[in-house]
């Protein structure tokens, strides 16, 4: 049983902010009843800390992460969280850059003592802050980091976000296959985001695999709005297949940039553009986009069906790739935390033994999300089975479409 042993006086000091952050007008003792309640007025809530892009353009992606981080929160307190004491996750605001980034890790370590971090949204972000969970000794889970080097950060540092690798190359597989004929490729990346740079060196490898034809391969900055000048280039060299590696409000506004300027043939949209919040950048244009997932929501089994309700219902859509990822990173330490307790009274341990000891469970435990069952190599590598292309339909108004799953 978690007892506790972290209730130190900052950790109290963090959870009467809590409380009034959630208008809980109460000192702890004669609270409500519901589970939800509990995680936010139980003193022992064990503390994980979440730190998402929450503003910036880059919420964009990270609002989808913290709906996912949340409906794990309520489902597994609901289930008992860490044999009957609950989780509380402490979110921390990240921004879009660095800085904000190594400040949210910072406060999350320091200031709210957190067990673990899920975090951060964007890879660029993760190899400036992820060093100083290493150094503090304090898990990581990367939802969403998915650039080669990752995991090799170190020991503290492991993703649930299969790496461009292994999810890129299939929606360039699939592209082929709705249009055999694609012999002319022109590759777009964002020069200034290290997922886009590495994404891009897997597709232009894919591409030549494939026995392609690599047209050209033009630069841009996830800044930009205006891309008329590589858009130009670009469609002077004829492509039938476009692959853009960028994020989701650049990313979108090329599509958009493209299709205006009169191209008709195949897009690819990396990881950074799988988001519905591309919907209203690119409009009808961003019809036809295939982007590669690592997530289905018709995946079987029963943690996803749970995920997948308890998301439809709230969001009335099916649940998206980012947030599906970022429930499985919260619910690998709640069945981490479970299994380190049920072999070591995690009440007995400091904090930097518990991180520690936790780090290690993670790594050991095989888990059964809604990704599927994944594991980690030793370096913290997810190992996962399935992937996915979806191709982007846009209703008739422009402004609203679906991610439909290609067979
Ligand atoms: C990374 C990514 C982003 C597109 C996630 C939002 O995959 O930065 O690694």
């Amino acid at each position: 049983m978690y007892k506790s042993t972290i209730r130190t006086s900052a950790f109290l000091t963090t959870l009467t902010l809590l409380l009034s952050a959630c208008g809980g007008a109460n000192t702890g003792t004669n609270t409500t009843n519901t589970a939800t309640n509990t995680a936010s007025t139980s003193p022992s809530a064990i503390p994980i800390g979440v730190a998402l892009a929450q503003t910036s353009n880059v919420a964009l992606l990270g609002q989808e992460q913290v709906a996912g981080a949340k409906i794990a929160e309520k489902y597994f307190n609901e289930q008992g969280g860490i044999d009957g004491t609950p989780i509380k996750l402490v979110f921390q605001d990240t921004g879009g850059d660095e800085a904000g980034t190594i400040n949210a890790f910072q406060t999350l370590i320091n200031n709210d003592r957190v067990v673990g971090i899920v975090g951060p949204t964007l890879s660029q972000q993760a190899f400036s802050a992820d060093p100083i969970a290493e150094r503090a000794k304090v898990p990581v889970i990367g939802p969403s980091n998915t650039a080669k080097g990752i995991p090799q950060i170190g020991d503290y540092v492991a993703r649930v976000s299969a790496p461009v690798t292994v999810v890129a190359p299939n929606s360039v597989q699939a592209a082929l296959k709705s249009n055999p004929n694609i012999k002319r490729v022109a590759v777009f990346y964002a020069q200034n985001d290290a997922f886009s740079k590495s994404e891009t060196e897997v597709f232009q490898q894919t591409v030549k695999e494939q026995g392609l034809e690599l047209v050209t391969v033009q630069k841009f900055q996830t800044t930009d709005t205006d891309f008329q000048t590589q858009a130009t280039n670009a469609l002077n060299l004829k492509p039938d297949l476009v692959i853009i590696s960028g994020l989701a409000a650049d990313g979108g506004n090329l599509v958009k940039q493209l299709r205006e300027l009169g191209y008709q043939g195949s897009i690819i949209g990396g990881n950074g553009l799988n988001t519905s919040n591309v919907f209203s950048v690119c409009q009808e244009h961003c019809n036809g986009v295939l982007i590669a997932q690592a997530y289905s929501p018709e995946h079987p089994g029963e943690i996803n069906a749970a995920f997948r309700n308890a998301y439809s219902s709230q969001y009335k859509k099916e649940p998206p790739q980012f947030s599906a990822q970022a429930y499985t990173a919260v619910q690998v330490y709640v069945e981490a935390l479970k299994a380190l307790d049920s072999k070591t009274d995690i009440s007995t341990l400091s904090l930097p033994q518990l991180r520690t000891e936790l780090n290690k469970q993670i790594l050991a435990g095989s888990y059964q999300t809604p990704l599927g069952e994944i594991s980690f190599t030793p370096e913290g590598e997810v190992v996962q089975k399935e992937f996915y292309v979806a191709q982007i339909k846009m209703n008739n108004n422009g402004n609203s479409g679906q991610f439909a799953f290609l067979k």
